[in-house]
C-alpha cells in the first residue's frame, strides 16, 4: 500500500486523486478467513476488497464470498440469502443491507468488489462474512474505519 502510494507520488496525480484503498482477504478450505479484522486507512474514499480463495475445493463444495453489512445485520442477511443457492451467491438480490459483496468463488479463484466509504453510516459497526450456508458463524470479521478521518464519510455527514 505504502509502496503504491510512493510510486504514485512520482506521477503526482494517482496518489492525490485515487484514494481507492486495497484490502486483501484470504479464505481457505478450513472454512476460515485468515483476517479476523480489516482496517481502512483514514485517507481512503473508496475501498477495493479482493478475496482470494486459497483452497483447492470447488465453489459448490467449499466456496466463499465476502459480504459487508452492519454487524447487527450479519445473521439476518445471511439467512435471507441462504435459499438462493450458489447461482445466486446466497445473496438476496437488492438487499439494501448489503454494502458490498463479491460472488462466491472456489479454490484458486479471486474476486473483488469496490465500494465508497460514503455508504457507511458514521458510528455504526460493520462486519464482513461469508454468506455460504453454515459459514458465517465462523467466517466473519470486523471492518474498522475512522469516519472522522475519511473524506468520503465527512462529505456524507455534511449533506
Ligand atoms: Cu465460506
Amino acid at each position: 500500500m505504502k509502496w503504491i502510494c510512493t510510486a504514485g507520488l512520482l506521477l503526482i496525480a494517482p496518489c492525490a486523486m485515487a484514494d481507492v484503498c486495497q484490502l486483501h482477504v484470504t479464505a481457505n478450505d478450513q472454512m476460515r478467513f485468515e483476517q479476523q479484522t480489516l482496517e481502512v486507512e483514514g485517507r481512503c474514499t473508496e475501498v477495493e476488497v479482493t478475496l482470494h480463495n486459497t483452497g483447492k475445493m470447488p465453489a459448490n463444495v467449499m466456496g466463499h464470498d465476502w459480504v459487508l453489512t452492519k454487524t447487527s445485520d450479519v445473521a439476518s442477511v445471511a439467512n435471507a440469502g441462504m435459499s438462493l443457492g450458489l447461482a445466486g451467491n446466497y445473496q438476496k438480490p437488492g438487499d439494501k443491507r448489503i454494502v458490498a459483496a463479491t460472488k462466491v468463488i472456489g479454490g484458486g479463484e479471486t474476486a473483488s468488489v469496490r465500494f465508497s466509504l460514503g455508504q457507511l453510516e458514521p458510528g455504526a459497526s460493520y462486519s464482513y462474512f461469508c454468506s455460504v450456508p453454515g459459514h458465517y458463524s465462523i467466517m466473519k470479521g470486523r471492518l474498522f474505519y475512522n469516519p472522522a478521518a475519511s473524506p468520503a464519510v465527512a462529505l456524507n455527514v455534511a449533506k
